[in-house]
């Protein structure tokens, strides 16, 4: 496993990147006062998502997604809004680009749209969808700035999900042939690669749920997504692993603290099985090659023969996506464990979109990381909040709460450096205002607004926070 300041080093190396920009030194950057206490050789970056921002959805020969067809059917997005435009980054991306770069990040984490690389999502690659990439991350490489893409941002391409989707097993062969077609295009300058962002979220709202694309209910149906995600994952990361030799390759998972609503047995019991299905049915096969115990059983009609040996491969980096702690109780009608969302306790802060607030729980996360999963290298690719921002004014959105969640989480994160964790970086969510799935364009959790009429793009004071420390310590890395 390679630790911090390897990382950056080597795969700024590979990517032909300065580590430390012309005229700056560890010397030079020092750091304001009250500042989390970051170590030098942490990475800071933004996050984003391929449908969330990009918009163009018929431009360059992309075809429709399961979020596509998801958002246009009535009733589905609380606004009635879809991704069509979104902040159409797709044509405004070299600007985005220099924002990050006045910013003073030195990585993106960005999805690549598999219907824009592979519209039918197997097949012919379109020339013309990774050609978008290829302008993307030559501009980032121009600006100093890192880029890491994942392959998977749960827009499946439409095709697929009528041939089965992530319920089919033959998806785990066509992801990896989707993946080894673009990291074959890509690779000589992206060189970190994650698989898929947060697999059990998709399996669980999109397959479970149903409140996401592409709409589909039940347990069963959440444990075949589950299931082949984990197998489509550790297939591509072996497969990419002969494509080149100078890859990074990880996968982005969402974690969080799962306590239970009451100290009644019955909500214990169910706390326990949501964490299971939130959290360690992604580490479990991951790290040590067996589902959850209790849930052996559930997994055991599609787990064939090498399943678990193919799941289980050694990964450069993990990202993990943070946003807070889930107080849950026994729910027998919950088609999840008969485990369902319970009361958090009174006093509880929470952002508009009702999530309790924990900065504490980021570290607690790491701690588990450290002590059940072999400590593995370890980056925040996602962690931010949604509030109600005011309109911009002389030039900037004040977003206080936003930036005192933010600096909050900085803290929580150099207090599980100062423990041991191999916490290596921090990727804001998000760079931009923008489609948050089913709440539509109403909530925003950006540190940049973005005028969904005009699409003019305006800093928050979040993001000129975040840039002060970027400035002071970001770029005392050294290699
Ligand atoms: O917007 C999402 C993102 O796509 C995945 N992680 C959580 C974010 C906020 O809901």
């Amino acid at each position: 496993m390679l630790r911090r300041r390897d990382f950056l080093a080597s795969a700024a190396a590979a990517a032909a990147l300065p580590v430390l920009p012309a005229g700056v030194s560890a010397q030079t950057a020092a750091s304001p006062a009250g500042a989390p206490r970051i170590p030098p050789g942490f990475v800071w970056g933004a996050s984003t998502s391929a449908y969330q921002i990009e918009g163009a959805v018929k431009e360059g020969g992309r075809l429709p997604s399961i979020w596509d067809t998801f958002s246009h059917t009535p009733g589905r997005i609380a606004d009635g809004t879809n991704g069509d435009v979104a902040c159409d980054h797709y044509n405004r991306y070299a600007g985005d680009v220099d924002l990050m770069s006045q910013a003073g990040f030195q990585a993106y984490r960005f999805s690549i749209a598999w219907p824009r690389v592979m519209p039918q999502g197997t097949g012919p690659v379109n020339p013309a969808g990774l050609d978008f990439y290829d302008r993307l991350v030559d501009k980032l490489l121009a600006r100093n700035i890192l880029p890491m893409a994942c392959l998977y941002h749960w827009d499946l391409p439409q095709a697929l999900q009528d041939r089965g989707g992530w319920h089919n097993r033959d998806i785990a062969n066509w992801f990896t042939d989707y993946a080894r077609a673009t990291v074959s295009r890509l690779g000589d300058r992206v060189k970190p690669w994650a698989m898929l962002n947060e697999p059990s979220v998709h399996a669980i709202f999109g397959h479970g749920f149903g409140n996401h694309a592409p709409g589909l209910t039940g347990w069963e149906s959440y444990v075949r997504a589950q299931h082949h995600q984990n197998l489509a994952q550790g297939t591509a990361i072996t497969a990419l692993r002969s494509v080149r030799s100078d890859l990074k390759l990880g996968t982005v998972f969402s974690l969080q603290p799962i306590f239970p609503s009451s100290p009644q047995p019955q909500d214990v019991a169910a706390a326990s099985r949501f964490d299971a299905c939130w959290n360690t049915i992604n580490l479990d096969p991951l790290f040590h090659g067996r589902y959850p115990a209790g849930f052996e059983q559930a997994f055991a009609p599609l787990v064939q023969a090498n399943d678990m040996a193919a799941i289980r491969v050694p990964v450069d980096f993990l990202g993990v996506n943070y946003y807070g702690p889930s107080w849950i109780k026994h729910d027998p009608a919950a088609f999840l464990a008969q485990a369902g969302y319970g009361a958090v306790p009174d006093g509880t802060p929470r952002t508009l979109l009702g999530w309790p607030i924990s900065a504490q729980g980021l570290t607690q996360v790491l701690v588990r990381l450290r002590d059940g999963y072999g400590n593995p290298t370890t980056f925040i690719t996602e962690n931010g909040a949604c509030y109600e921002d005011p309109a911009p004014a002389n030039g900037v959105v004040n977003d206080p709460e936003r930036t005192a969640y933010i600096r909050a989480h900085l803290d929580a994160c150099a207090a599980a450096i100062s423990q041991g964790c191999a916490l290596n970086g921090y990727f804001v969510w998000s760079l931009l205002d923008n489609f948050e799935w089913a709440e539509g364009k109403r909530r925003r959790f950006g540190v940049t607004h973005v005028d969904f009429d005009t699409l003019a793009r305006t800093p928050k004071a979040s993001l000129l926070y975040l840039s002060q420390l970027m400035r002071a310590q970001g770029r005392a890395a050294t290699p």
